[in-house]
């Protein structure tokens, strides 16, 4: 190779290390932008295990048609998924058997319902609804669409004087409609998987479940305060969930089990330590 050759080539190598450089420090710079920031935090919010603190998110917007009441009165709740072009949403994925699961609670964590409606042609969910006491009440459409799932809440008032409640103490053991569930778990602390495990009896002797939503039994964790929605997920043959609690603090579990063909539930205050 003669030496201006051997120069030529030094160049072209130059050109292509600092042709490098300067697209790392493109890409470097974009990070610090500020909207690549927000998105990358987006990101770690997705993966957080709360959900149901917005009425829009992943590009869902939840649209209650009504979002007042009469207290102890039945009637037709009705509301739609749209999309981010502002365009109800017709395909969702089933989720424990289910492709909406609509949980009402007053915001004293009282007034426990879950309901599946039933989508019409234009998108819109409709179920018949009555909430007994007068109060706010959270709504929360828990879904999924194109893979993503997502819980959406906005609240309904319900007009009259309201009457509110503490939260329970936390026990063990709850009796509904006749039941004993009684609540076994380890050591509860923010953010760690924690297993939550039930056994219902009756007169002192194990009732035989049967299968609801896919499992033996379906769970619902409101945190106090915000209601933030928890997902928990079931062991598809026992009474056994995993949940993991985001932080320290005191949390309503509202797990449901059907006996003879029908659908029970049992609340549980949940602390959970740092
Ligand atoms: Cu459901």
């Amino acid at each position: 190779m003669t030496a201006p050759v051997k120069l030529a080539a030094f160049a072209a190598v130059l050109a292509v290390v600092f042709g490098a450089a300067a697209l790392a420090g493109g890409a470097v710079g974009r990070f610090h932008d500020p909207a690549a920031a927000a998105a990358d935090k987006g990101m770690n919010m997705a993966a957080d295990p709360v959900r149901g603190l917005a009425v829009s998110e992943n590009g869902f917007t939840l649209d209650l048609a009504r979002r007042t009441a009469r207290p102890d009165t039945t009637f037709r709740l009705a509301f739609r998924i749209l999309d981010k072009d502002g365009r109800p949403v017709r395909d969702f994925d089933l989720e424990h058997t289910k492709r909406m699961h609509l949980i009402l609670v007053r915001r004293d964590l009282t007034g426990f319902q879950h309901l599946h409606p039933v989508l019409g042609a234009e998108g819109t969910w409709t179920t018949p609804v009555k909430l007994l006491q007068s109060g706010t009440y959270r709504v929360f459409a828990d879904f999924s669409a194109d893979g993503t799932p997502t819980t959406l809440a906005d609240d309904v008032q319900v007009d009259g004087p309201v009457r509110s409640h503490e939260l329970p103490a936390p026990v063990k053991t709850a009796a509904t409609d006749g039941f004993r569930v009684r609540l076994t778990d380890g050591a509860v602390r923010a953010g760690e998987e924690s297993e939550l495990r039930f056994a219902v009896t009756r007169d002192g002797r194990s009732v035989p479940l049967q299968d609801y939503l896919g499992a033996k039994g379906h769970l619902v964790a409101l945190r106090q305060g915000d209601l933030a929605f928890l997902h928990v997920h079931p062991d598809a043959s026992s009474l056994r969930f995993e949940a993991t609690f985001p932080n320290a603090g005191s949390y309503r579990l509202f797990l449901q089990f059907k006996v003879a063909g029908r659908v029970h539930t049992a609340a549980f205050t949940q602390e959970v330590s740092r």
